[in-house]
């Protein structure tokens, strides 16, 4: 499937192969889960998408051409640090103008210095979710330099599935009518992209298995009837040997395990999966929450029936693995970033993700375009904007972020451009058993000499995690809750690293591609968040988030109000989001009572702020 064009080249006696794909977006049918078929995201007509694979030192060249008619896209590879070619890691408006429909966009990068487990997603709003997704393999120059013995290599993904496309879920999920933001229930899990699957093994033999949750939700618990997983990997960073029979993986998450089989042929076993259901606001009586899939031995045999275990919580602990690298802790920082999570709502009723209060809100030019045109002004954090919720670091800088979550959830957190040190993280507070407990700096456990080494980590319920790492990349890294549902809720900072080696460095300024997706989309390659590039630090005009709820008006007002303004229209006692399948009539029709100005096309956003809360404030006298 893969019409793969290949050069070598020979430089001073070092090999570096150059990998150039060709890929087009489009939209395909599937049913993955053998439930349902529907669109997904596919690339030239196919889905699922290839893994591809690369060695380290190899040099990636995708053209990925946007085939829709309606929409944007973009393309990140999850984990690679693009060490000077920040502008091919994805994200749009942070470090690209979104891919117009039409346009082909050139990712061209090299990776000198990893090598492990990554993928590649879209990074356009819930288009990763809808499908546009894949494995990402790095592997070393030479098999020798890998630490470890194995026999055979094998990819497997695993995901959580929705039977509606994103374009129905969003503006449900991001909607007045849902006012604690409870996330879409998804339908089924996926275990490399399909249902009751088989992994076909042999005997008396070590597999690398390569496991990766593309997933935009869920964590998953991963275990196998009789069969260990000796973890060697974390998100491309090679561990000491640590056997577990009881995974977790959070969306984003890579582990790298050897799985040794059995003397001998005579039965098959299952390979289970199971949502982590703590993160799911309700539970519909029909929904499986675990999977199971088969390690097959002998096809002539049975199939295994569901593997049960006692208990799901006892899952290792990440926090404990050792990088093979031996990396000591980072000294004491030279910067510390704190910040706080919380969800809540604002004006239009619709729940929103903060970082110390701001709602992440996309600049009017890419953040990364401020960060090269800005001159020496791009070292004030205020030219990226006030909602942005952008922090300048210094080259080499020691960075430590203290993040404390005053959630009842837990979230997977990832940096782009870096892995870091994880040197703390907090015990849970499971919701109604206390309040949030944040990191004291005076106060902590030791941390440990040689920390855990990763790009993305979860922190537990109402607790915090604490990292750090060097600030050796010179670029615009987006950090971020890495479920989908939360990125749209607005959950990111933006760390601007070193802007003004990144203005003296050939290889970071701008592509043709990358100006001309710009010009596509009205978007000038100068200019603050504001899109000013007359005078940097006027703002005016810069894209800002909602006005707060006014004052005394809670999220329980809001869910009071609609559902009893619904249940007033429909005559239902309660609602959740999950069957609230007519809503885009029901929006309407709640609107027209409410008097709130609601556009034809059913945009939410578009809901006029002022109108929406002089609504509800009307309502409530
Ligand atoms: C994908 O389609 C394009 C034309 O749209 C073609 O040039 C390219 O070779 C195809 N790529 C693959 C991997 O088949
Ligand atoms: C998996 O098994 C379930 C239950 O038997 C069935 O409904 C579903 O269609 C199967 N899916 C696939 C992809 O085989
Ligand atoms: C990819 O980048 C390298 C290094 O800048 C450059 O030499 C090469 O021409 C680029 N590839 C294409 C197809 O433009
Ligand atoms: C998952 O799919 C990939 C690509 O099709 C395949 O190479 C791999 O063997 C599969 N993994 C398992 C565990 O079956
Ligand atoms: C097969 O494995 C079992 C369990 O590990 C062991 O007890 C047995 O001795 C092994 N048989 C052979 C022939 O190696
Ligand atoms: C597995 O290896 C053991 C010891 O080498 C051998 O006795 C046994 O026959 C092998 N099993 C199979 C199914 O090949
Ligand atoms: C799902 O798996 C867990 C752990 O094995 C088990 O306790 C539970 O009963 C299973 N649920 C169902 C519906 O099979
Ligand atoms: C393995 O993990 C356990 C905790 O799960 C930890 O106590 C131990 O130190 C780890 N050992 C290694 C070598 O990673
Ligand atoms: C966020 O807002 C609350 C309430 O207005 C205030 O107490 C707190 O200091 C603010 N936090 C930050 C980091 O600005
Ligand atoms: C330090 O932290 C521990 C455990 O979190 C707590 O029990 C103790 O009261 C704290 N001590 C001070 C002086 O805050
Ligand atoms: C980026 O490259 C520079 C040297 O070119 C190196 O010092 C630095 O460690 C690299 N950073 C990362 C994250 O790989
Ligand atoms: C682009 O820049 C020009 C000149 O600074 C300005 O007049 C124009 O309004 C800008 N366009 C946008 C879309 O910001
Ligand atoms: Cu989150």
């Amino acid at each position: 499937m893969d019409l793969e064009v290949t050069a070598v080249l020979f430089i001073n006696l070092v090999s570096a192969t150059t990998h150039t794909w060709y890929y087009e977006t489009s939209w395909v049918d599937a049913n993955p889960d053998g439930c349902q078929e529907r669109k997904v995201i596919g690339f030239n007509g196919t889905w699922p998408l290839p893994n591809l694979r690369v060695k380290k030192g190899d040099r990636v060249q995708v053209y990925l051409t946007n085939g829709f008619d309606d929409r944007n896209t973009s393309l990140h590879f999850h984990g690679l640090f693009q060490n000077g070619t920040n502008q091919m890691d994805g994200p749009e408006m942070v470090t690209q103008c979104p891919i117009p429909p039409g346009e082909t966009m050139l990712y061209n990068f090299t990776v000198p210095d990893q090598a492990g487990t990554y993928w590649y997603h879209s990074h356009t709003s819930g288009q990763y979710g809808d499908g546009m997704r894949g494995a990402f393999i790095i592997e070393e120059k030479n098999q020798d330099d890998f630490p470890y013995e194995y026999d055979e290599e094998v990819v497997l993904t695993v995901s959580e599935w929705y039977h509606d496309l994103t374009d129905v879920l969003n503006p449900k999920f991001l909607s007045l009518y849902n006012p604690t933001g409870a996330e879409p229930i998804p339908q089924n899990l996926l275990f490399n992209e399909t249902r009751n699957a088989t992994w076909k093994v042999e005997p008396n033999k070590t597999y690398f298995l390569r496991i990766i949750n593309v997933g935009r939700f869920v964590s998953q618990y991963l275990y196998m009837e009789d069969h260990e997983f000796e973890i060697i990997e974390v998100d491309g960073v090679m561990v000491e040997k640590n056997t577990t029979d009881l995974l977790y993986l959070t969306v984003a998450q890579r582990v790298g395990c050897l799985v040794k089989t059995k003397n001998n042929t005579d039965k098959n076993y299952a390979f289970m999966t199971k949502m982590d259901d703590g993160m799911l606001d309700v539970i519909p009586k029909d929904l499986q929450l675990n999977s199971t899939n088969y390690i097959m031995y002998d096809e002539d045999k049975d199939k295994p029936e569901q593997y049960y275990i006692d208990d799901v919580e006892d899952f290792f602990d990440d926090f404990y693995l050792k990088p093979l690298s031996k990396e000591e802790l980072f000294d004491e920082p030279d910067n510390v970033i704190e910040v706080s999570v919380q969800m809540d709502n604002l004006g239009n009723g619709i729940n929103y993700a903060f970082f110390n209060n701001l709602t992440y809100t996309k600049p009017k030019v890419p953040t990364l375009v401020t960060a090269m045109s800005s001159g020496d002004d791009a070292n004030d954090a205020s030219v990226y904007g006030s909602n942005v919720n952008s922090f300048v670091l210094q080259k080499d800088d020691i960075v430590e972020i203290r993040l404390n979550n005053q959630d009842t959830g837990r979230h997977p957190f990832h940096l782009h451009g870096h892995v870091f040190q994880l040197i703390d993280r907090g015990e849970g507070i499971p919701e109604g058993e206390g309040d949030p407990v944040a990191f004291d700096p005076k106060n902590h456990t030791d941390f440990p000499s040689h920390p855990l080494i990763r790009d993305t980590v979860y922190v537990n319920a109402q607790s915090y995690i604490v990292m750090r790492f060097k600030a050796d990349n010179p670029g615009v890294w987006f950090f971020h809750c890495h479920i989908e549902w939360h990125l749209d809720q607005g959950l990111a900072i933006v760390l601007v690293e070193a802007p003004l080696e990144m203005q003296k460095t050939e290889s970071q300024h701008f592509t043709d591609d990358f100006i001309r997706s710009c010009k596509k989309n009205g978007m000038n390659v100068t200019g603050n968040a504001a899109g000013n590039s007359k005078d940097y630090l006027d703002l005016t005009g810069e894209n800002v988030q909602h006005a707060p709820l006014p004052a005394g008006f809670t999220a329980r007002g809001i869910v009071a109000l609609v559902f009893s303004c619904i249940a007033a229209i429909l005559g239902l006692v309660a609602i959740t989001i999950y069957g609230l399948q007519d809503i885009k009539d029901v929006e309407k029709r709640v609107a027209r009572d409410l008097d709130v100005d609601i556009t034809d096309d059913n945009d939410v956003e578009e809901i006029h702020e002022s109108s929406s809360s002089d609504a509800i404030e009307s309502n409530r006298k």
